[in-house]
């Protein structure tokens, strides 16, 4: 099917009505994405499937989040086939409300993530091709459907500064460059649809608004994202 970039949230409603409805927040490293989606978890019509970092954090006791930013030569094809098996886990896990929100997806962990570290020398070519041998059966065998994807777009320089911010012990060595390279993959994928074909209509809302802002933003945004399911 053909997918619909829209840049007007209200136009989404165009969209035909669905029985239930999924959705991804996509966007850069530090972008906002646990904010936006925390602020539909009080809403009756949504599931919530935040991104499982605290998993990455603690398989059989190693964190492999923290392994892959000292090392990624040596830890990257361990941590993103874990990243893919959670993020299936999240795709499939039953859904009881007509709207389903995930944090991520498994195509911007293949799009953007092992895109990246593939094009810049960190993942050797037999540890993509063994990847993408995985992500290719996952496609034609599993259900990862998406309606719809919330692209929350930043520069790259406020999600490095939101980045310092929080301070998660594990990105203390993210340089910008490192944010600048996702960012221009999350451009071609969602905006320019280059290379990647997109899985679902996109809608680009801009987070470079600060947290007031955003959340002020998502509440005049919140009935359209979700026309049709209130
Ligand atoms: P994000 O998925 O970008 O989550 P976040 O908590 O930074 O989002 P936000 O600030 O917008 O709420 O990344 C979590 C960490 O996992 C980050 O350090 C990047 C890393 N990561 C990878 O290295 N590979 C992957 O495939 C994914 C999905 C994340």
């Amino acid at each position: 099917p053909e997918f619909t970039l829209f840049t007007q949230p209200k136009d989404i409603c165009k969209l035909p009505k669905q029985e239930t409805f999924t959705v991804a927040v996509e966007g850069n490293i530090g972008c906002g994405k646990s904010t936006f989606l925390e602020y539909f978890k009080s809403s009756n019509n949504v599931e919530v499937r935040s991104e499982p970092v605290d998993l990455w954090k603690n398989v059989g006791g190693w964190n492999s989040l923290e392994l892959m930013y000292k090392d990624a030569k040596r830890w990257s094809l361990a941590f993103q086939s874990y990243v893919q098996l959670t993020m299936l886990q999240q795709h499939h896990k039953p859904q009881v409300k007509p709207v389903k929100m995930l944090e991520r997806s498994v195509f911007s962990a293949r799009f953007c993530f092992v895109e990246n570290l593939y094009r810049s020398g960190c993942m050797p070519a037999v540890d993509h091709a063994i990847l993408e041998e995985w992500y290719q059966w996952i496609l034609a065998n599993q259900t990862v459907q998406l309606d719809l994807i919330v692209y929350l777009r930043a520069d790259p320089c406020t999600c490095y500064e939101r980045l310092k911010k929080r301070n998660r012990q594990e990105e203390t060595g993210v340089p910008l460059d490192y944010l600048e390279a996702l960012h221009q993959l999350h451009e071609d994928w969602l905006i320019h649809q280059r290379l990647f074909k997109v899985p679902g209509h996109v809608v680009v809302l801009d987070a470079n608004k600060n947290l007031v802002e955003l959340q002020k933003e998502m509440e005049e945004k919140r009935q359209e994202i979700l026309c049709g399911y209130f």
